[in-house]
């Protein structure tokens, strides 16, 4: 790889300092109750008290009801281990690099077959009701975590531009930055990252734009400053770091696609039936876990919602 790899932050410099406060944290419980009372205690603490990067706080975020009750995955692992491929294809290459994401000015353009084009400015999309939406994300490289993002239902956004009766397709174009992205400069994938959704698909009350995660705006290795969130599909449908929004008549050809069209589909839902060609997709492993494995559940477990939108699809073959 091309990738410089600065070696100014060791592990071990982290590590000890953040053991040493959590068994502190521990051993206060402990003291105030049964230990296995305490344990309980401490897990759900942890979350709530989570350290964060100190990015600008989101105010008055309501909680939804289609979060699901699984505990969060800690944050410095939400943030460190990622997927973005702009910034190097290795797990902490994002946590490295991003900070160089250049994010103002930031608009949205929104486009193609709707009644009224526009573009929305990144202030404008932080002022829409903002909801606490806990999702699983699980990765096609079967890897899981649990993610308390913050965001708004996309279907408020199209209603705003009204998609006319030619729109089947939305598709979502993502930054391009070669000055600021170092793994653009590799043929990996067709740059920029392009992803898109059926119109049913893209106005589905679970499908959303995602401003934030652990009550503060995006880190920029998730996807900043806006990205989608699309939690029966693989993590890839999950388009980072979104500048245009076209609606259109023709299924998009996705990055991942058009990079590998027999490992990679279109739909993309989670599927444990249906393995990729190179490993299986029947289990899952969730972070920060190395050797645990659950079972993957069918549509990422979102199939009571969502498992209408596919109808007498084989979902085989349109995989
Ligand atoms: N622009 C862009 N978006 C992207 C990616 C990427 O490489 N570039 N990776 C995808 C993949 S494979 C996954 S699993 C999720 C990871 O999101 P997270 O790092 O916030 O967990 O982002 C998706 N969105
Ligand atoms: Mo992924």
């Amino acid at each position: 790889m091309l990738i410089r790899r600065p070696s100014d932050i060791s592990p071990s410099e982290i590590t000890p300092r953040r053991c040493y406060e959590g068994r502190r944290e521990f051993i206060k419980l402990a003291a105030a109750g049964s230990v296995l009372g305490a344990a309980g205690l401490f897990a759900r603490g942890a979350a709530a008290q989570e350290k964060t990067l100190g990015l600008q706080k989101l105010a008055s975020v309501a909680k939804s009801a289609l979060s699901t009750g699984e505990p969060p995955t800690a944050y410095k692992h939400v943030t460190s281990y990622n997927n973005y491929y702009e910034f190097g294809t290795e797990k902490d290459d994002p946590a490295r690099y991003a900070s160089r994401l250049k994010l103002r000015p930031w608009t949205v353009a929104v486009e193609g077959e709707v009644m009224k084009p526009r573009s929305f400015g990144i202030e404008e999309l932080l002022k829409f009701p903002l909801e606490e939406r806990v999702y699983r994300l699980r990765c096609v490289e079967a890897w899981s975590m649990v993610i308390p993002w913050i965001g708004f239902e996309f279907n408020r956004l199209a209603r705003l531009v009204e998609p006319t009766s030619k729109a089947k397709f939305v598709e979502f174009v993502t930054a391009l930055q070669p000055e600021t992205m170092p793994g653009v400069r590799l043929p990996v994938l067709d740059w920029p990252y392009v992803e898109g959704l059926r119109i049913d698909e893209a106005m589905h009350p679970l499908t959303i734009l995602c401003v934030g995660l652990y009550g503060e705006v995006l880190p920029n290795q998730n996807g900043a400053p806006v990205r989608l969130v699309v939690p029966w599909k693989y993590g890839f449908k999950s388009a980072k770091s979104i500048v245009r929004i076209r609606f259109v008549e023709r299924q998009p050809k996705i990055a991942w696609e058009k990079a590998n069209p027999s490992e990679y589909g279109f739909y993309s839902n989670v599927n444990p039936n249906v393995d990729h060609p190179r490993w299986s997709q029947s289990r899952e492993r969730r972070i920060p876990d190395f050797f645990a494995r659950r079972p993957t559940v069918i549509f990422n477990g979102y199939g009571e919602r969502v498992a209408g939108l596919y109808a007498g699809m084989d979902l085989k073959k349109l995989y």
